[in-house]
């Protein structure tokens, strides 16, 4: 069996990913605006050599009838958040091999300036950035919040191309490698080693030179998680490491080698693509303590977060429906993941659902034994590169996995004992290089150096 990756999926924020547990007494969520919590967290993964922080992020907020119910200030539901790339540069001076993913927007984000922001980050961290390309599920809060028209789901994707045209022309082509010579001579830079860029695609415009140097990976490391067709499509052009929600081994299998068609369809090794499932879990020394603890996670919650928190991720109002309502009578233009993941069953089912567990799947309940032995057979069953930990409860779960489920998958030999190689993609992907893989997408824009 081939040697997992895993990363630590966090957020910004005090309740995330549609539930509700700031109020376990052993959360320290609530905390997320302070840089102790973060500290704390980035020790724990680089001690237990985890292989990258990630930090999910959006825009927007649950709007129920026009109206952000009150629901969500009361439970911190969606707001308020910090962004991302801030908490990362605080980290990045606290640690030293971590690798830290940063979510960020193609329908919100300015090209120009945030592949600067992205540059910078991989500079001063020394390659360990990776940037979760997302093309932001919450379009209809975020485009009135920043004044900009609406894009429809598929049409966003369309954009997501176009911006990252323009990126790679900034990451890769704008200033060569090795263009910095800081010689106090006279000589800084290398002139012919710096080019003018000039982009006229559908969406986006930029024509000049780049404001940043080439970082030591060019381009951060590429994730993509919408799983929607075209979500699927972009993935297999451009993600480096795609990241799915979970679920049955079958489902697992059926993405997975899908999404390595499509980058085959790309020209791209499928198998170079690492693709990392999200994993909950709930574990003790033994079962009957673990389904304690699992009870008192799910009376953290409460029923009203449910409703709202659906409302934020897909614009539906399942309040407003019969629950006999089939879900595939339903569609978003915003998460279609979220609608489409629930195939047949009817709007009650799934606000019983949700209201369990979320975005995420069942967590797994067990003993570390157990716990691993369903990790690996995931792993082998569904052809996985690793697993994406979601914790439950910040940061009792991920101490509780690290402690106790980690050890059980390096005596197995399938975790990693230490960190290798230095860069992020390196590590992840296991490339020669820092840089992107010669049949990636992104690296044809080195041609502008020629
Ligand atoms: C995230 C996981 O509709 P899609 O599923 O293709 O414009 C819609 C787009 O943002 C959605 O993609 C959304 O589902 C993508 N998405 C995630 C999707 C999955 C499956 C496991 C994590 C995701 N994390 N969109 C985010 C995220 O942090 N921010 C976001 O805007
Ligand atoms: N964020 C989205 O905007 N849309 C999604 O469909 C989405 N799906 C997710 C699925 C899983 C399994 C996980 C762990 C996260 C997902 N996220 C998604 C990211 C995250 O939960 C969300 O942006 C935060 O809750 C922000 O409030």
């Amino acid at each position: 069996m081939k040697k997992l990756r895993f990363g630590l999926f966090e957020n910004a924020q005090t309740n995330d990913s549609g539930t509700s547990t700031w109020r376990h007494p052993d959360s320290q969520r609530h905390l997320f605006d302070t840089l102790g919590y973060w500290r704390e967290i980035a020790r724990i993964c680089e001690d237990a050599k985890l292989d990258f922080l990630f930090l999910a992020d959006a825009w927007g907020w649950a709007d129920v009838k026009g109206q952000r119910p009150e629901i969500c200030s009361l439970e911190g539901l969606d707001l308020p958040r910090l962004d991302p790339a801030i908490v990362a540069a605080a980290i990045v001076g606290a640690t030293s091999k971590l690798g830290l993913v940063i979510t960020g927007s193609t329908l919100l984000e300015q090209p120009y300036a945030f592949a600067r922001r992205m540059q910078s980050l991989d500079h001063l961290s020394g390659g360990r950035v990776g940037w979760n390309v997302v093309t932001t599920g919450t379009a209809e809060t975020a485009v009135a919040a920043f004044g900009v028209p609406m894009v429809a789901h598929d049409a966003r994707y369309d954009m997501a191309d176009d911006f990252m045209e323009l990126v790679y022309k900034l990451f890769e082509g704008a200033w060569e490698a090795g263009s910095l010579e800081r010689d106090k001579a006279g000589r800084f830079a290398d002139p012919s080693k710096v080019h003018a860029i000039a982009h006229d695609g559908p969406f986006f415009r930029s024509h000049g030179y780049g404001n940043t140097n080439y970082s030591p990976q060019g381009t951060p490391v590429l994730f993509q998680a919408g799983s929607s067709d075209r979500g699927r499509q972009f993935g297999g052009r451009h993600g480096e490491c795609v990241f799915l929600g979970g679920g049955s081994i079958e489902k697992l299998a059926s993405q997975v080698k899908s999404i390595r068609e499509e980058a085959e369809a790309n020209g791209r090794d499928g198998n170079s693509i690492k693709i990392m499932s999200a994993f909950s879990c709930v574990v003790a020394s033994t079962e009957a303590e673990a389904q304690r603890k699992h009870r008192e996670i799910l009376d953290a919650q409460t029923p009203e977060v449910a409703v709202a928190s659906y409302a934020w991720f897909t614009g539906l109002d399942l309040s407003s429906y019969d629950p006999a309502t089939k879900m595939s009578a339903l569609h978003t233009e915003l998460s279609q993941t979220q609608v489409a993941r629930f195939g047949d069953k009817t709007v009650g089912d799934v606000l019983k659902d949700w209201h369990a567990h979320g975005v995420r799947t069942n967590p797994f309940v067990g003993t570390p034994e157990q716990i691993a032995d369903i990790m690996c057979e995931m792993a082998e069953g569904a052809d996985l590169d690793g697993f994406l930990f979601t914790p439950l409860i910040q940061p009792a779960s991920t101490i509780d996995f690290v402690a106790q489920v980690l050890p059980v998958l390096r005596a197995r030999g399938v975790a990693a004992t230490d960190y290798e190689g230095e860069t992020l993609r390196e590590r992840l992907l296991g490339t020669p290089t820092p840089v992107l893989r010669d049949d990636h997408p992104g690296s044809g824009y080195r041609s502008l150096s020629a």
